[in-house]
């Protein structure tokens, strides 16, 4: 690799998805800076992303494949990558003949790496004929329903608007943690005279920042929604004869079903905040909505977001330039996405592979007994510390004849795992990167040799691909002679060129580049569908015995699990930090900095108590991942539909005193 500066492309589950200039010498990679040519990161990485160097070179990174026997001790052997491929082969051609197809083996993968080449793994698996396979999003599909039932198709506004705004709304969004960049164009619109007004359970960080903080009852932001609509419609009755779908039973609802006293019992806000934001709704335009992926991670997610969607629709700033509203986008789908979709071949019995609802894989997948899953390959994935009925996963790990994880690090799921693979950093492999928020297309090059023996999934799935065919002729059709630069060829259709003005793909190579025509509000006029409240049943109650909630949201100087192995960011783990309320203090007898058990029919974890004056009663807040990963308590109460994301904040929790050895 020649010295020079590189384009890379943060390829992580992340709004920012920065543009990355990589200077590089010696084939090593000496430092990062942000790429001033990228329109929304503007040269400016945060703090992640600055220490990637750290990231690369790290010595907790897996250095080549490694074989535990037996799983779970610990005992690990560097075996060669040719070692590894005849095992995995081998294992799913036998089970290929024990059960007569290969449905036996199934993959988990969600979201280390966004690139675009990380299909890789779904067309790996596509390239054996039927499997078992991921369906869903446990993270935006309730969002991404409620977006597509209200405005019939993806719409979420450019976020360099939100500069222009007069008033911004977040609901329940944490930008000063999760999406920094954003904050750039906030403090912009608020040196113009910009209300902000942050609707959250917790005192966040953006909290901090706002004009006016509304402190919300987890799960209840359509009735807000509502609330505020009432006020605005009562305000402005020449609303009187809108054209859209729903819009008579939503204003009947607002004029005669809904009360303002009813709002405030149901999200437990005063009177005196209900009206002041309403008030500033009504009298602040463009005003900018924000709906946070954190209001749907609870059962009335969709609800809340088509409420919110309305509300935006109703006060007339989705047409208005800077107005909008903000969810994220799904334009990854306007692409082929080859690899996502690569055919395999056909099975003369079985016509398509058999799907597990991704938001509760492990009890779904343990139903299934002809026949039963006995491979499980994961990438791109932290299930230890990220997913929730860890029970569940244990169960099925038992159940599971070869475990194989392709990582950087050695995770919690990794060492649960029969084999390790080391995957390459984006700076190791080509990719095409597509943000989600923001509307910038970027190349992503190859800029340094693989550390040690990583290898990206793509060139896993070409060189597993070879084994299998190898031992059993024609046992996989994927294309392992393509190189990574054909796949991303291959993206850039007509149509994509079209829609990102460029030529050809070396115009990537200049920098990144912004969609041309951004869907509009007036393009879903016609399809808009107002909201309004079907049954409400609650299911809140039942039996429940645990009486605090446990909200777990996003930490600044982690993606998830990603990023805690790195000491220029996060410290040696030790205990996790608890934060309670007072009340709950008292009605416990915990001190500050006292160590405490939370717990749960799942499971418990212990902690370092921290009084946080802020919190609700009933509230308790925790980190995701480190050692003693608090997903051990969370498993999703039963969904209303399957449409919907997880519901990580649904859980509920008891406290206690620490009593000495963990029982
Ligand atoms: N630094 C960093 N950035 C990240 C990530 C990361 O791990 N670290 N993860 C990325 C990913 S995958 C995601 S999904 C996004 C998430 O980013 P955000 O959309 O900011 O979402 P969260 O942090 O999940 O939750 C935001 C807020 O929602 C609040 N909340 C919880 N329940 C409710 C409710 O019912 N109503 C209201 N109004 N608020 C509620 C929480 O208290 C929290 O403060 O961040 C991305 N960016
Ligand atoms: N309690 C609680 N749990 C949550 C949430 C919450 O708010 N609270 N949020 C949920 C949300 S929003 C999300 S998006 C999920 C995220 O869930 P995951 O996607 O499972 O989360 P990560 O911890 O980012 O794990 C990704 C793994 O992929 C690895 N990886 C990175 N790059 C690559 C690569 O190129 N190839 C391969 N093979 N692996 C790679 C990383 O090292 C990491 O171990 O977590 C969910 N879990
Ligand atoms: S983690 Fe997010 S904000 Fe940080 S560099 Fe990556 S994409 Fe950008
Ligand atoms: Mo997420």
């Amino acid at each position: 690799m020649k010295d020079g500066i590189y384009r890379n492309t943060c390829p992580r589950n992340c709004y920012g998805t920065c543009g990355i200039l990589s200077h590089v010498k010696n084939g090593r990679l000496m430092k990062v800076t942000g790429d001033p040519s990228h329109g929304y990161t503007k040269g400016k990485l945060c703090a992640k992303g600055y220490a990637s160097t750290q990231f690369v070179y790290s010595p907790h990174r897996l250095k080549y494949p490694m074989l535990q026997t037996p799983r779970g001790s610990g005992n690990w052997k560097r075996i060669s990558w040719d070692e590894a491929y005849t095992i995995i082969a081998e294992k799913m051609i036998e089970l290929n003949k024990r059960y007569g197809s290969n449905l036996a083996s199934g993959y988990n993968k969600y979201s280390g790496n966004l690139g675009i080449l990380h299909y890789a793994t779904e067309g790996m698996f596509n390239s054996i004929g039927p499997h078992t396979k991921p369906f869903g999003n446990p993270c935006a599909l309730s969002g991404k329903n409620a977006i597509e039932r209200s405005f019939g198709g993806n719409f979420s506004s450019v976020p360099e608007h939100m500069a222009n705004a007069k008033l911004i709304v977040l609901w329940g969004a944490n930008p000063a943690v999760t999406n920094v960049h954003q904050m750039k164009f906030i403090y912009e619109a608020r040196r113009k005279g910009a209300k902000l007004v942050v609707i959250d359970p917790i005192f966040t960080q953006t909290a901090q920042k706002a004009d006016l903080y509304i402190q919300i009852k987890p799960g209840s932001d359509m009735w807000l929604a509502l609330g505020i609509a009432k006020y605005v419609f009562e305000q402005k009755r020449d609303l009187q004869d809108i054209q859209s779908e729903g819009w008579i039973d939503y204003r009947n609802y607002l004029e005669s079903e809904l009360t303002m006293e009813e709002v405030c019992a149901e999200t437990g806000i005063v009177m005196e905040a209900l009206l002041e934001i309403s008030e500033l709704y009504a009298s602040h335009k463009p005003a900018a909505t924000w709906a946070g992926l954190g209001i749907q991670r609870n059962r009335r997610g969709s609800d809340s977001i088509e409420a919110i969607n309305s509300l935006a629709a109703l006060t007339g700033n989705l047409t208005s330039e800077y107005g909008g509203l903000y969810y994220m986008h799904f334009d990854v789908d306007d692409f082929p996405l080859n690899l996502f979709h690569f055919k395999g071949p056909s099975h003369p019995d079985i016509p398509e592979s058999r799907v597990v609802d991704i938001s509760d894989y492990a009890s779904n997948a343990l139903q299934f007994t002809d026949p039963p899953l006995k491979l499980l390959w994961i990438a791109s994935r932290n299930i230890f510390t990220q997913d929730q009925n860890l029970n569940a996963w244990n169960k099925l790990f038992d159940q599971l004849e070869l475990i194989v994880t392709v990582d950087l690090f050695l995770t919690k799921t990794a060492m649960q795992s029969d084999l390790v693979l080391p995957a390459a950093t984006h700076f190791e492999e080509e990719d095409l990167n597509i943000g989600y928020w923001h509307y910038w297309l970027a190349i992503n090059q190859r800029a340094i040799p693989p550390y040690h023996e990583a290898k990206s999934d793509l060139q896993i799935a070409r060189d597993l691909t070879r084994k299998l065919n190898e031992l059993a002729p024609s046992f996989s059709n994927f294309p392992f002679e393509k190189e990574p630069i054909d796949w991303i060829k291959e993206e850039l259709t007509p149509e994509v060129m079209k829609q990102y003005g460029i030529r050809q793909l070396d115009d990537l190579y200049e920098g990144a580049i912004h969609k041309k025509d951004i869907p509009v509000f007036s393009d879903f006029e016609d399809s808009f569908r107002f909201y309004s409240p079907g049954d409400m049943e609650d299911s809140d109650s039942g039996g429940e015995s645990h009486e605090y909630k446990l909200i777990t949201p996003q930490s600044l100087l982690k993606i998830h699990s990603q990023y805690e192995w790195l000491s220029w960011l996060n410290q040696e783990k030790n205990e996790s930090v608890i934060e309670i309320s007072k009340a709950a203090a008292l009605e416990n007898g915990i001190k500050e900095q006292e160590k405490i058990e939370l717990f749960n029919h799942d499971g418990t974890i212990t902690g370092i108590a921290r009084i946080n004056p802020f919190l609700p009663r009933n509230l308790v807040l925790a980190r995701q991942a480190g050692d003693n990963p608090i997903n051990q308590l969370i498993k999703q109460k039963e969904r209303r539909d399957k449409d919907t994301s997880t519901y990580f904040y649904d859980s509920m929790v008891s406290l206690r005193k620490w009593r000495g050895q963990n029982v």
